[in-house]
């Protein structure tokens, strides 16, 4: 099982530490090809010597070889809606997780309009490993 999962990298990483331990977590399903979003000495810039453009082919190389996709939508990212629309058009099962502790930020109609996805709202991490149990089939 490849999983690609998607998470905030120039969005903000006020949740990279969540996003290590879903990765940590998803690791036990399978391989999962975007590890390093997950990384927690990435800067909020993803400085990198690797370019832009590799970046992004080699991200949508993956995008194309994944099984899955997990996506982290809480904080707001052009890269993780880039994303989540090419593994879209090409069919991929997609999980979004939403927290919607804050009642003030509501997540974009793109995403929790959209009949494709599944979207989980979420209040606490507990709930995540659950609906990750559920969603990825054994
Ligand atoms: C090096 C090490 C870690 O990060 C880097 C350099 N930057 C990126 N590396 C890999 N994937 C990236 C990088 N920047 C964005 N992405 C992809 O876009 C990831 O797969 C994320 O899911 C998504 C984040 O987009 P932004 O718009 O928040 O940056």
């Amino acid at each position: 099982m490849k999983i690609y999962f998607a998470g905030s990298i120039r969005g903000g990483r006020d949740d990279g530490e969540l996003y290590g331990r879903i990765i940590s977590f998803l690791k036990k399903y399978g391989t999962v090809l975007s590890e390093h979003v997950g990384d927690p000495n990435l800067s909020l810039y993803g400085e990198t010597k690797t370019s832009d453009v590799d970046i992004y082919e080699r991200d949508v190389a993956w995008v194309e070889e994944c099984d899955m996709m997990i996506a982290e939508v809480t904080t707001p990212s052009l890269g993780v809606g880039y994303e989540i629309g090419r593994a879209e058009a090409l069919g991929k099962p997609i999980l979004c997780l939403f927290r919607n502790e804050n009642s003030e930020r509501r997540l974009s109609a793109m995403i929790s309009g959209n009949k494709n996805l599944k979207v989980f709202a979420y209040q606490t991490e507990d709930e995540i490993k659950d609906v990750l149990e559920r969603f990825i089939p054994a």
